[in-house]
């Protein structure tokens, strides 16, 4: 009787389901990791992913969720890289009855039109930068330039607010220059090189805070560059951890920052498989953790761990 049951009333998970996942593109360690580590829980899992890199553009990412809903997918998987502009076509999703996950970023947008989203909170984010800035300069009056993350999208939005939020109050802190650096290494490089110019060859500045540690690793060589020694006279703090920024704690040349777990996909399609297999409907947000990773933190053997993860 086990053997006749198996395959249909004892269904579980999400073997042969079929999911799109549209994708920003590869503009930093992070994403490519999250891009390796959902490929990885989809195979895991026996689900057939259809994988659609949009190279930053919103446009394409709305053609990929078109054809997803045309192919008739079981699932969408969306990493939105604007926060607006989404209505439309994640309601011809939800009327053709294909439920839709957020990924690592968030929309404004009307709720029921996705079943949940997967990301951390990026306001918090943004706070845990900010505080480790406050406890660190104390009372020294501290010129901070900021590298803005892709101009729309959550991140940035978000971690301007939290950094805000945690050195207001202190007036001897001040955001003195802030721009766009779009998530990469070689924006953060350039926009760095820019401030750096702009202020007395950087003489007048005491930290850079970066949107992600891509940025800050180009803002790293940046600050070299000009003379001048990243992690001391001037103070670097961001956020992912990714690997290449616990290198750049272990040669004393970055201060700060806050994990991002690559991992979205797996409570993801934990979601989906209790969603579609049960019916149960997930929480609206599904908040990962936002860790703040210093020098004191052993960077050796954190960068030794993610090496692994698909970094
Ligand atoms: O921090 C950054 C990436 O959307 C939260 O996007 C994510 C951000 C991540 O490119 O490195």
């Amino acid at each position: 009787i086990g053997a006749l049951l198996s395959s249909a009333a004892w269904a579980q998970g999400l073997e042969g389901k079929v999911v799109g996942f549209s994708q920003i593109g590869s503009e930093s360690g992070w994403r490519a990791a999250e891009t390796s580590v959902t490929k990885q829980q989809a195979e895991a899992r026996g689900v057939d992913l259809k994988f659609a890199d949009a190279q930053q553009k919103q446009e394409n990412q709305i053609k990929a969720i078109r054809g997803f809903i045309a192919q008739g997918v079981d699932a969408i998987l969306v990493a939105p890289v604007v926060a607006t502009g989404w209505d439309e076509v994640l309601t011809e999703a939800k009327e053709a009855n294909i439920p839709v996950i957020l990924l690592d970023r968030g929309i404004e947008a009307p709720e029921d039109l996705y079943l949940t989203s997967v990301a951390s909170d990026q306001v918090k984010e943004g706070r845990v930068a900010g505080e480790w800035l406050v406890g660190t300069v104390g009372d020294k009056p501290c010129n901070v330039v900021e590298l803005q993350g892709t101009v729309g999208s959550s991140p940035a939005i978000n971690r301007k607010q939290g950094f805000e939020e945690a050195i207001a109050g202190h007036a001897n802190i001040t955001i003195v220059r802030s721009q766009t650096g779009d998530f990469t290494r070689s924006k953060g490089k350039e926009v760095m090189e820019g401030f750096l110019k702009a202020e007395d060859g950087g003489k007048n500045i005491c930290a850079v805070y970066a949107h992600n540690d891509d940025m800050a690793v180009g803002a790293i060589q940046a600050i070299k560059d000009a003379g001048l020694k990243p992690g001391s006279d001037i103070l670097v703090v961001s956020i992912d951890a990714v690997p290449d920024i616990f290198s750049a704690m272990v040669a004393g040349e970055a201060n700060a920052t806050v994990e991002l777990t690559p991992n979205m996909a797996g409570p993801a399609f934990d979601a989906l498989d209790a969603y579609l297999n049960a019916g149960t409907v997930p929480p609206k947000f599904i908040i990962t953790e936002s860790k703040l990773y210093t020098p004191a933190d052993n960077p050796q053997s954190e960068y030794d761990t993610r090496k692994g993860l698909g970094y």
